[in-house]
């Protein structure tokens, strides 16, 4: 499938590396500002029902996560006061289509692997190469979530992700990101326990909109996604990237969000 059938180019020319400019310098001030861009209707109608059937045709593969692990997405860290951030018990549960499994035909894929897609994202952070995950199950992978599932407020183990909201569950299901709470230098686990706490200063809430892409710097940026409710599921593609080549995620994370490792091992 062509870019073109994808993405909406009239409204985001991402292909056109004179016309992007303005769009580029928007989406870097938001991500600077609130550690979050989002870009509405980015996908094309058509394109994105196509997608929104291909989750739900894929969803028998989907690997149910239902983890108890600390905001680091590890095994919170019994030796540390309870109240410590790295000590917090957590709840999140979602049901995760891995790279591997999404067929090579789906437009998806076409729109995870377009090479003007990681220019434009490229220019969005501002550096000059950006690189596709090498986590071969969660470079690009499909997430739902039912009713009663949340993810907690945790970091991402990559720089930043995109995610592209395919399809809204009947309420609830939305985005938050509390901006930039640590640096690569410095845990401030103080700022950390203030957001797990309920301090809601730095947070900027994203309500679900099929068709938008979000870009989020979740290596730094405390996220979570609330309750989803109702019949209706919600569906969403992580399309992950990182400025080092080679990035992968380690083998906990693996076993518990896809419940198997690269060759094979099942949890
Ligand atoms: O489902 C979402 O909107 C966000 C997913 C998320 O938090 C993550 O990939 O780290």
């Amino acid at each position: 499938m062509d870019l073109a059938s994808l993405v909406d180019l009239y409204r985001y020319p991402v292909d056109d590396p004179g016309r992007r400019r303005p769009l580029v310098a928007a989406a870097a001030t938001e991500l600077r500002e609130r550690s979050v861009a989002v870009l509405p209707g980015f996908v094309r109608p058509a394109a994105l029902a196509q997608m929104a059937q291909d989750c739900d045709a894929l969803l028998p593969l989907a690997h149910r996560s239902e983890s108890d692990a600390s905001p680091y997405l590890s095994a919170p860290d019994p030796t540390l006061p309870p109240a410590h951030p790295r000590a917090r018990h957590q709840q999140s549960q979602v049901s995760t289509v891995a790279y591997d499994q999404v067929p090579a035909t789906a437009p998806v894929r076409a729109l995870y692997e377009s090479d003007v897609l990681l220019e434009f994202l490229a220019g969005v952070l501002g550096v000059a190469r950006l690189y596709r995950y090498a986590d071969p199950f969660g470079a690009l992978n499909l997430s739902t979530m039912h009713a009663g599932d949340a993810l907690a407020w945790h970091f991402d183990q990559t720089d930043f992700v995109t995610s592209l909201a395919v399809a809204a569950p009947s309420a609830g299901g939305a985005f938050e990101v509390a901006s930039a709470v640590r640096t690569s230098g410095d845990e401030r686990y103080d700022a950390v326990a203030a957001v797990l706490d309920g301090d809601r200063s730095a947070v900027t809430r994203v309500e679900f909109a099929p068709g938008s892409l979000m870009l989020f710097a979740g290596r730094h940026s405390l996220h979570r996604v609330t309750t989803v409710e109702g019949a209706r599921p919600r569906h969403v593609a992580l399309l992950a990237y990182d400025t080092r080549p080679g990035t992968d995620s380690t083998d906990e994370l693996k076993l518990a969000r896809y419940g198997r490792l690269p060759g094979g091992t099942a949890a």
